[in-house]
């Protein structure tokens, strides 16, 4: 008989006990949706500012065989860019350079020249206006080009 009265107390400490862990789960879930949603619509928020910032942004980019590895580098409007650079060629100068068009008269952010193989890390701050601006390696003007898009 007190055998059945301990297993039906421990039973119900269990009924409670997963309950709790089971509420908590369901309150975890719950704030997570929360968290996800963004608040505005973006359509209202496009309206009522002329750019939305976003968040940090790595972008790697790779020089190798006097290319670079990528045409085009794509972020958000206004974010704060963190580039790694890799320069894989031995011995050859080479920088990421962008600029707000392919005249490059008008500097967005110079980074710094500097041999292969070597890796650096630089950041800057992407233009508040989306649009279509330029990169380059300032060493090879010619070949090492791409777009830079901000959106
Ligand atoms: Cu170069």
């Amino acid at each position: 008989m007190q055998i059945v009265g301990k297993n039906v107390k421990l039973g119900s400490l269990l009924v409670v006990v997963s309950f709790a862990v089971f509420s908590l789960a369901l309150y975890g879930g719950a704030k997570l949706v929360e968290e996800k949603q963004p608040a505005p619509s973006p359509t209202e928020e496009a309206d009522t500012t002329p750019f939305t910032p976003g968040g940090p942004v790595e972008v790697r980019i790779v020089a190798k065989d006097i290319k670079f590895d990528k045409r085009t580098i794509t972020v958000p409007a206004g974010a704060v860019v963190t580039v790694i650079f890799d320069n894989r060629d031995a011995g050859v100068l080479h920088n990421v350079a962008f600029y707000n068009s392919k005249k490059a008269t008008e500097s967005i952010y110079v980074g710094e020249t500097f041999p292969g193989p070597e890796v650096r890390t630089f950041k800057f701050t992407a233009p508040s206006a989306a649009g279509s601006y330029f990169f380059r390696c300032d060493v090879h003007p010619d070949t090492m080009t791409g777009t830079f898009v901000v959106k």
